[in-house]
């Protein structure tokens, strides 16, 4: 080794050098100095710290040259503000990021340690429900991989989503205590920290140059905490930040009180401070007038505009006003959108702009994207609420309306109609404030996550602001990055990949297409499969692990796994599965292509008939698991706690990927994006991105069945009656009959009827009227099976076609189209 003392810049590699012996005298520093055991006393989850720590060390020294850069260039930063993000393990990733994995190998396996047995212990941050925060952190990582300055704002929740467990087939929430052994990946920052009011009321003054003005008077105060994590991009320098706000107690709010000698009460207010950040809600749909939930908004909106406004304030050649020139703010649905309304009383109210200007500047820094169009998960806070709350913030969006309004009335003359509709305040039942419309007045782009989505969100939603803003709406279909969903997902498939068309997949998705050269080369399809049934091995176990049920590798592996949802419809995969346990029992020889049906996804704890839906799953795989005359046919597992960490072991396995939603339900699905970068096939309605992956990797690729956007329209205006399904499909009402009687459930007849009832009395989301073409299309996907060189082709050409779909290409269209972000290339550090 070199003198350390002599030349520093020596000194600064040794600390964060890339090489295998610089990372292994990394750890054993960290062992010492930062976790402070004894070298004889060390286990896995020891290594696992000091491994992520030096790890740490070295993003951070590309995250200040990150940030040095971009302030010298002056360059332009995206804000994405997100009440979630998913970010799962950060370690392999990390590695991953860095070009580090074999040293960290090597350098671990040197000290007696398996790279593999580390990575385990990790306890990954859960702080999403699902699609919408997995694709935040999925936009992270593109984000910094294509060099673009970029913060992720959000929330440090001391709970995430609940760990799920089943007992006896009912799903019970255990609280996620994922901060029990500390995260070695986020520094707190003490001094980033802004104070954030809420409640009390507003008063009329004069300022010092007799301006009339307004304040608010709080009746509470919370004190926001900065925590940050790096973001490290994939083969480049550049290293983002992840920004998550914990709630403290503001001490000298609480004060009055200690002076007062009310001790007690002092104490109260600091513990109720520090709720506003406990526990992530669990729920993805809105959950009407939970005040806490408005205060988590608030809470980190106002935080990182503070935040923002104060980056603004310490740049030397740029005032606020420059402040869409140098910040995009993306608002990750409706959550953030009390944002609009903050940003104006900070410019208006403390920095005194006028009006028009403030809002001139809040409409060209922000930027909305939609998630949802079902009219229930659109946000919506009771009036009185929201007032009670945010005084302020309620009398300048009433500002904001009557200014928007005159300008609906300017266009369209005398159709008061229309400018009720478009209100901010919706009036039909008890007053509300309509968030989706609050964040697609307060922005100059507004875009849906796939192309049908996009166009449906312009003709029903947002049908209105569409007439008066054409120009504002736009579509960015998903993106999920290959790095985590094949790169660290599929060990097997990336060294296959990298050996026949090169590494440059990897940041370059478009390229797998190279496959298709291999598509006729029998040595190759063969290497395909056997990647396959490695993953199916390795899925099969961790199944075995968790639920004692032995699923044989050569099945069709055929998988559900996302939130359960009525309008996702994990029970039309049921009502298949028991039409073909149906099938078996009156034909016991019948010659049927075995299957292992695979479903996994947490319920909102407080949705009756989700939760039902996992005891029937179970259920349902309780009777067939056991019944030697059908589970030579076929098996059925529910996987308990589907999480980011065993999704790496899931799309990977897939044969089938299930993507069966009402047609017009789903926004977009990136599940059905991470199958089909593992060469799963897909069966699908024309829904979401479902639409564009058929596009790909063409129709004769893709098991297409139900009914379309337009038919099921046409169907609900008809009066969609389920009751004539079941009288025309005998084997429907057999199935129906089967669930109803009790078969499954030890001659049970209460425990299914709300379900059953349900589906036949009301059906909301048609499972009846698509389940004939559905059973039909699984009869097609089972005779496709069995022809294997066939289906490796189409699994072959499901990857190949599967470049679209990299979140590089969405973030691309992202900062070309709305965000006006450049790359940086960073240059490195003079000292190392
Ligand atoms: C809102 C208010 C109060 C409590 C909870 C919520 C809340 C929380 C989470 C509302 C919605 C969500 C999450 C929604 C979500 O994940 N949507 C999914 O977003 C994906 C990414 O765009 C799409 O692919 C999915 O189609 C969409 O369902």
């Amino acid at each position: 080794m070199t003198d350390l003392v002599a030349n520093p810049a020596t000194a600064e590699r040794a600390r964060t050098g890339l090489s295998a012996d610089a990372l292994r005298r990394a750890m054993i520093d960290h062992v010492r100095y930062s976790i402070g055991r004894p070298a004889a006393a060390l286990r896995p989850e020891h290594y696992y710290r000091a491994l992520a720590l030096a790890v740490r060390d070295r993003m951070q020294d590309n995250r200040v040259a990150s940030t040095q850069t971009s302030l010298d260039l002056g360059s332009k930063v995206t804000c994405y503000l997100s009440a979630e993000f998913l970010m799962g393990p950060q370690l392999g990733a990390n590695l991953l990021n860095l070009g580090i994995e074999q040293a960290a190998r090597a350098a671990l396996a040197e000290l007696g340690q398996d790279l593999d047995e580390v990575l385990a212990c990790e306890e990954e941050p859960g702080l999403g429900n699902g699609g919408l925060g997995r694709l935040a952190a999925c936009y992270l990582d593109s984000l910094a991989t294509l060099e673009r300055p970029a913060i992720g704002y959000g929330i440090r929740y001391e709970f995430g989503i609940f760990d799920q467990e089943l007992h006896d087939g009912w799903q019970v929430e255990k609280t996620d205590n994922w901060l029990d052994a500390g995260n070695p990946w986020e520094i707190a920052k003490p001094d980033v920290s802004y104070l954030v009011n809420w409640e009390g009321h507003t008063e009329h003054y004069h300022d010092d140059a007799g301006m009339a003005r307004i304040r608010w008077v709080p009746g509470r105060v919370v004190k926001g905490v900065a925590y940050d994590t790096p973001i490290q991009g994939y083969g480049v320098k550049t290293c983002n930040v992840l920004t998550l706000w914990s709630a403290r107690a503001v001490q000298e709010f609480a004060l009055d009180a200690f002076n007062t000698g009310d001790y007690y009460k002092a104490v109260e207010e600091e513990v109720s401070a520090e709720t506003v950040t406990k526990v992530l809600y669990p729920n993805d749909e809105p959950d009407a007038g939970k005040r806490l939930r408005l205060l988590q908004q608030f809470f980190f909106v106002s935080c990182s505009l503070q935040h923002v406004v104060h980056i603004m304030d310490d740049l030397a050649d740029a005032s606020l006003r420059d402040l869409p020139t140098r910040f995009a703010l993306q608002l990750n649905d409706t959550h953030p959108s009390i944002g609009v309304a903050e940003l104006m009383r900070i410019l208006v109210d403390e920095r005194r702009l006028e009006w028009n200007e403030a809002w001139a500047i809040t409409v060209a820094t922000f930027g909305y994207t939609n998630h949802t169009l079902l009219p229930e998960a659109l946000e919506k806070w009771p009036l009185d609420l929201f007032g009670e709350s945010l005084p302020r913030h309620l009398e300048i969006i009433y500002e904001i309306n009557n200014r928007f309004l005159d300008e609906v009335r300017a266009k369209f003359p005398g159709d008061e109609d229309r400018v009720r509709r478009m209100s901010l305040i919706g009036e039909d039942g008890a007053k509300s404030v309509r968030m989706a419309h609050l964040a697609t007045v307060g922005s100059h782009a507004i875009n849906g996550v796939a192309a049908l989505h996009s166009e449906l969100l312009k003709d029903s939603v947002l049908k209105d602001f569409y007439e008066l803003w054409p120009e504002r709406f736009s579509n960015k279909t998903n993106g999920v990055t290959p790095r985590r969903f094949v790169a660290l997902s599929n060990p097997g498939l990336r060294h296959l990949l990298d050996r026949r068309i090169g590494d440059g997949w990897l940041t370059h998705l478009d390229r797998l297409r190279g496959l298709e050269d291999f598509i006729e080369d029998d040595g190759f399809r063969q290497e395909w499969r056997d990647v396959k049934r490695a993953n199916k091995a390795r899925l099969a176990e961790f199944v075995r692990a968790e639920t004692g049920v032995d699923l044989d590798p050569t099945w069709l592996f055929d998988i559900q796994v996302k939130r359960i949802h009525e309008y996702k419809r994990q029970h039309l995969n049921v009502l298949n599965i028991v039409t073909q346990y149906l099938r078996i029992k009156n034909n016991p020889g019948i010659d049927m292509a075995p299957r292992a049906f695979i479903f996994g996804g947490k319920a909102a704890p407080g949705y009756f008939l989700a939760k039902r839906i996992i005891k029937l799953i179970t259920a349902v795989g309780d009777m067939i698991n056991f019944d030697p005359e059908v589970n030579r046919y076929m098996k059925v597992v529910f996987l308990p706690n589907f999480n980011v960490q065993n999704a790496h072991l899931i799309y990977p396995a897939a044969n089938l990927s299930e993507q069966i939603s009402t047609a017009g339900k789903e926004a977009s699905g990136t599940g059905n994006m991470k199958f089909m970068m593992n060469g799963a096939l897909t069966i699908g309605t024309l829904d979401g991105a479902n639409v564009e992956i058929r596009e790909e990797a063409g129709a004769e690729n893709f098991f297409l069945f139900g009914l379309t956007v337009d038919e099921v329209e046409a169907l609900q205006a008809d009066g969609y009656r389920p009751s004539s399904y079941i009288a025309a499909n005998p084997e429907l009402r057999a199935v129906l009959d089967l669930i109803a009687g009790g078969h499954f459930s030890h001659g049970d007849t209460e425990v299914f009827r709300p379900l059953i009832d349900n589906l036949t009395h009301h059906d909301p989301f048609l499972v009846l009227a698509d389940y004939a073409s559905y059973v039909q299309c699984q009869d097609r996907v089972s005779a496709a099976w069995q022809d294997r060189d066939a289906w490796s082709r189409m699994s072959i050409l499901n990857a190949a076609r599967s470049g679209k779909f990299s979140s590089d290409r969405a973030i691309e269209q992202y900062c070309d189209e709305i965000w006006g972000v450049r790359p940086v290339h960073v240059q490195p550090l003079d000292n190392g």
